[in-house]
């Protein structure tokens, strides 16, 4: 028996269902009412599939099946389960999907594991309502503390801990989990490129991920009239911004290697057509294949940003994330090829640019992460697709790789 493409679909379509923004791609901001909505289905069908289902100190959803080993470590299986502004229906929950189905296949072959299985549903790893980002495998392998979870606040002032109690959700359970307990971290995700749909390749087998750094930018000038200021007598910090952005491709390409540099979000205040904007806050993705090369990009492009300071303007930068490039698990990347080879299912070794959980979880477990093709290679945006033929190949990969982990015959 293989993986049920039906039940899959409905997965996927039914948790699409769950976005801010119909018709103009998935929108699931983490605790939000779509939030809401996604969990109550996934915790339904965690407990239709026989398992014992449980939610975190930061709202993370973990469905346990026992295994017959008293107090063994739990291999778990998922991904995240919030979205983009406008992304596509496949990234995070294809993994979630991947898992809900390697439980619901040891339930119809009536499994019993050595070591739990453990399906995971996380929350925030896109950073699209707290910034930075990964902060639902971070809370679990303990890399972000709870002090700065505290003080963690949406735009709008909100703090995760607010926003957990407004949907019944309860901050004070503990979030880090004792590294002990968790024996592997197996993941499916879409690619979110074009290699595999070009090369005619069902699975990739993900050797390494890139490094990702966010930096949050502040440019701090001085409001005015749009007609009665002379340009000479201007802190205009959005000229500034926009001065700094057109140049940060460049200290990419300088870099090379793959390095990449992508303002995406950014802010103007007080933003009226005629007024001179007093400030600007953008954010900075940096992401490189090796540390030297994400550290020299972070340096070279604070210290740009910061040649700016004076005439009026005052300068601000933060952090909110850093992850070095991670190198993942060779005993259970030979284990996710042999599964493809058992199963006759074509793979390609690769390496991942965008970030994932799994390289969160592989500072304190084993950790395999998989991708199914993108069609054309699109990603974060609601022409995301991916074929469900796809996602079943996956999903018979990670059942067979769960059932050799959990020691499951
Ligand atoms: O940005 C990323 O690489 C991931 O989609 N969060
Ligand atoms: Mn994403
Ligand atoms: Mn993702």
């Amino acid at each position: 028996m293989k993986a049920n493409k039906e039940r899959i679909e409905t997965h996927i379509s039914d948790l699409s269902a769950f976005t801010a923004t119909p018709n103009q791609g998935v929108t699931r901001l983490t605790y939000s009412k779509e939030d809401v909505q996604a969990r109550k289905y996934i915790k339904a069908k965690m407990n239709e599939y026989g398992l014992d289902v449980r939610e975190d100190g930061l709202g993370n959803i973990f469905g346990k099946l026992q295994g017959t080993k008293k107090d063994a470590p739990s291999v778990l299986v998922g991904s995240h389960f919030d979205s983009v502004p406008h992304g596509g229906a496949y990234d995070g929950p294809s993994g979630v999907v991947a898992g809900l189905e390697v439980a619901a296949l040891f339930q119809e072959k009536n499994l019993t594991p050595t070591y739990p299985l453990e399906i995971i549903a996380m929350i925030e790893e896109e950073g699209a309502r707290f910034g930075g980002g990964l902060m639902g495998s971070r809370g679990i392998t303990g890399t972000t503390d709870a002090e700065e979870l505290n003080h963690t606040k949406d735009k709008d002032g909100v703090s995760v801990a607010e926003a957990m109690r407004d949907i019944g959700l309860d901050p004070t359970l503990s979030k880090q989990r004792d590294p002990q307990t968790i024996k592997a971290f197996l993941e499916m995700h879409i690619e979110q490129g074009p290699v595999l749909e070009e090369k005619d390749i069902a699975i990739g087998v993900v050797e390494g991920i890139v490094g990702l750094s966010q930096l949050e930018v502040t440019i701090q000038g001085q409001a005015g009239h749009a007609g009665t200021t002379p340009m000479d007598r201007r802190s205009d910090a959005l000229v500034t911004a926009a001065n700094i952005i057109a140049k940060l491709p460049a200290i990419a390409a300088e870099e090379g290697e793959g390095t990449v540099i992508t303002v995406g979000r950014h802010e103007v205040f007080p933003n009226g057509a005629n007024v001179i904007p007093e400030k600007v806050i953008f954010s900075v993705d940096i992401r490189a294949g090796k540390e030297e090369h994400m550290q020299s990009a972070i340096q070279k492009t604070k210290d740009f940003i910061t040649s700016f300071e004076g005439q009026g303007m005052q300068i601000s930068m933060e952090q909110s994330l850093y992850m070095q490039p991670k190198t993942l698990n060779q005993h259970i990347h030979s284990l996710l090829q042999n599964a493809c080879n058992q199963l006759d299912i074509s793979y390609l070794p690769m390496n991942s640019g965008a970030g994932h959980d799994a390289m969160v979880f592989a500072d304190v477990t084993d950790v395999g992460l998989i991708f199914v093709p993108s069609k054309d290679g699109i990603s974060h945006a609601p022409e995301e697709w991916t074929d469900t033929k796809d996602l079943a190949n996956g999903a018979d990969v990670l059942f067979q790789t769960a059932m050799k982990l959990t020691e499951t015959t």
